[in-house]
């Protein structure tokens, strides 16, 4: 780690190994999740707190997508204390909790509960091995080099998020596309040194007063999560929406000291870019990322559906930055622990 770095920066600069790791784990479980896959399915349920309940957001939109499967995410305190809001009886139910520490008590327990009332397998992605959640899973997908320092989670997020991408691959059989994405590190790298800049300076700026984080489909839950990145680090009043939302009231706020960042599609980008112009002639400020005609630009020439983890390391260093500029240290976040353990 260089001088002066904090972890938080030092682990979202080093992610891309995690990603590669992530893909590995995948890969040798590819079997396993084959046969879990296989078969039929009442729902797939996502499951996760804080990061990982966001992470639950992106994965079941992106699962539904590929697979066709009712795909649904709660978070592990729903799931434990309501269970009867989400499960359904005539069938099995698969379970993917996503846990950075596979210790949670909400998760862990939603999962015991889950496992039983015998409702159906569960996939366990995290990022330590030898935990509660791992012990529980019928296929557990453990990325140690994933693993941080940090209260925030910053390469965990990103090496689940690609591990559960992956996972959605297997489920799909996109064999091609689980190939490509051992692209997506040196492009994520590329992306990194490339804008910089740009993301510092955005942060930095402690004139603007709000964050906006606008994102549809797969990209609303990663929305949500830098969201809680800027809210963790820096403490600045910030909130995820779908871009189509933004007009329906959360524009009142919309004037010189507001920034609003748009995570765009492929299909949807003419209706998403409109947006931010509005934004723009209300007095805001806007910066757009995707693979062509966006402030930030991928040029990744993968498909969607496997590159959206390329939204993540900028607007996470884009937080780190601005905690910095403001004297904060964004390893350690106000009122916050990296687990929570609850005496349920
Ligand atoms: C979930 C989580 C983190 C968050 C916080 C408390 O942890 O909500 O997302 O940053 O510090 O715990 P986990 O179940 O993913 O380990």
């Amino acid at each position: 780690m260089a001088d002066q770095q904090t972890f938080t920066e030092h682990e979202i600069l080093t992610q891309f190994e995690a990603w590669n790791d992530a893909l590995d784990v995948v890969e040798s479980s590819a079997s396993e999740l084959r046969s879990v896959f296989a078969k039929p399915y009442r729902q797939v349920l996502f499951t996760g707190c804080g990061s990982t309940h966001y992470l639950s957001m992106s994965a079941a939109a992106l699962f539904q997508e590929h697979t066709g499967q009712i795909s649904r995410a709660v978070p592990g305190g729903e799931l434990l204390l309501n269970p009867e809001t989400v499960t359904v009886d005539g069938g099995e139910t698969l379970l993917v909790a996503i846990s950075r520490s596979g210790s949670t008590t909400e998760t862990v327990r939603a999962v015991e509960q889950f496992k039983a009332e015998k409702r159906g397998p569960v996939i366990a992605i995290t990022n330590y091995g030898n935990q509660p959640l791992t012990n529980l899973a019928d296929v557990p997908l453990v990325i140690e080099k994933g693993q941080e320092q940090s209260v925030a989670q910053t390469r965990s997020f990103a090496s689940m998020f690609v591990a559960v991408t992956a996972a959605t691959m297997v489920a799909s059989r996109c064999d091609n596309q689980l190939n490509r994405m051992r692209q997506l590190p040196d492009l994520g790298q590329r992306l990194v040194s490339q804008y910089t800049d740009l993301v510092t300076e955005i942060g930095e700026d402690l004139s603007k007063e709000r964050f906006y984080f606008l994102g549809n489909a797969a990209r609303y839950g990663l929305a949500s999560e830098v969201n809680l990145k800027m809210k963790e680090m820096t403490l600045t009043h910030s909130e995820p929406f779908y871009f189509m939302e933004f007009r329906h009231g959360p524009m009142s706020m919309v004037n010189d000291s507001a920034v609003i960042i748009g995570l765009t599609s492929e299909g949807n980008q003419a209706h998403e870019l409109k947006v931010l112009a509005e934004m723009s002639q209300k007095g805001g400020s806007t910066l757009s990322l995707g693979e062509w005609g966006t402030n930030i630009v991928f040029d990744s020439g993968i498909e969607e559906g496997i590159r959206n983890v390329l939204n993540l390391p900028l607007l996470q260093l884009m937080a780190c930055k601005r905690a910095i500029a403001k004297g904060l240290n964004p390893d350690r976040p106000n009122n916050l622990t990296a687990v929570v353990k609850l005496d349920l």
